[in-house]
């Protein structure tokens, strides 16, 4: 586990949220779950004002589909205004070329040096592939927010032939980060550019070492068949950390590339959008702080999110008397009171979270055939 030098002055220590995939308006019509986004959302950026971050780094997929409703553009937009602007002074120096790193937007430069908006968090954004602009020249949601001076959108790339990824340079205290954005494209389209050294990452000119270089994109990072993920290996090894959004299973500890000398971080997601075992893992955000080279990731256990108890029942595995008249009055049995064992066990779970009895079980059935 990385962790950071000891007597450090709070100064030089640059304090980032993560998050990932906090898929914005998923199930909202929904009657029981229609909030969770939401108020999942507002849970990460107050945890990002009580711990006095820096900065807001999210990994993707802030909205779950790429023409969210006003209603859901309406909610983001007055929850951001709510937590990320007032008085509270930036204390990150802004070091490269805005109208570089934010060329793809209305306004090319960072939110919090804008004399017109009165920024105490800056958020700063890659898309995913659920709020991909849809089409050459569209309107996405995030181009919304950056025009609304919301969000910094950065990591956008259009051109499929070649992609060329230069970093935001940051300063504070004695602390520089370059910052190197991706945003969702085609993974065998990326794998294929990267097979043909197609893709560029620029380094800062001048001392090059002092540099703590964070890269965050949004790709299958599990092999789902041949060449539709992006191997580790395919990025630069002068990298310190990756992080990894679009796998919304949330690993709190990072990962060490032995090969590459790296560490990749997987936030997760911050709501289960699919009844797998990857999200019924507990949901987490996390504080990265860096200081200088050295970083060290505190997560912090989301409390809002729906727990989420998941189980297989396979009829075969199971001490069932199939010999009996009428096995299938057994199975019922074996399977309420095993589905009631879960539901126990979630209800206590969202007990402990005051959650007032909101939870997910689902159980699949194996039966032999
Ligand atoms: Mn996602």
């Amino acid at each position: 586990m990385t962790t950071l030098p000891d007597h450090i002055p709070p100064e030089d220590i640059l304090n980032i949220l993560v998050a990932s995939d906090v898929h914005l308006g998923y199930a909202e019509k929904d009657a029981c779950r229609g909030e969770d986004t939401y108020k999942t959302f507002e849970e990460v950026l107050r945890i990002a004002q009580e711990r006095n971050v820096d900065l807001i780094l999210l990994g993707g997929d802030l909205f779950h589909d790429s023409k969210p409703t006003q209603q859901c553009i309406h909610r983001c937009i007055s929850l951001i205004r709510k937590y990320c602007m007032g008085d509270r002074p930036v204390a990150i120096q802004f070091l490269s070329d805005q109208e570089k790193n934010f060329k793809h937007c209305s306004h090319p430069f960072v939110n919090y040096e804008d004399p017109n908006l009165n920024i105490s968090i800056p958020v700063f954004s890659i898309h995913g592939n659920h709020d991909d602009p849809v089409g050459p020249g569209s309107v996405s949601s995030l181009d919304l927010l950056s025009a609304s001076g919301m969000v910094n959108y950065f990591g956008k790339w259009t051109d499929l032939t070649r992609v060329e990824i230069s970093p935001l340079l940051m300063q504070k205290g004695v602390t520089r980060l370059a910052l190197y954005g991706l945003s969702h494209l085609k993974d065998e389209r990326l794998a294929r550019l990267f097979g043909d050294h197609r893709v560029t990452v620029l380094r800062p000119r001048e001392n090059q070492e002092e540099w703590c270089s964070v890269f965050v994109l949004h790709q299958n990072r599990v092999d789902r068949g041949p060449k539709s993920y992006i191997a580790e290996e395919m990025l630069p090894a002068f990298l310190d950390l990756v992080i990894w959004g679009h796998e919304h299973e949330c690993k709190i500890t990072p990962d060490w590339n032995d090969q590459y000398k790296f560490y990749v971080y997987q936030p997760g997601s911050t709501v289960a959008t699919s009844l797998c075992d990857g999200e019924a893992a507990d949901k987490h955000v996390a504080i990265l702080s860096i200081y200088k080279r050295h970083f060290r990731i505190t997560p912090v256990r989301l409390k809002t999110v729906r727990p989420f108890v998941l189980d297989t029942i396979v009829l075969a595995d199971c001490r069932i008397d199939f010999s009996t008249e009428k096995p299938s009055d057994e199975v019922q049995k074996y399977v309420t009171e095993h589905i009631e064992t879960l539901i126990d066990r979630a209800t206590y779970i969202s007990g402990t979270l005051n959650l007032s009895g909101r939870f997910t079980v689902f159980c699949s059935l194996f039966t032999p055939s």
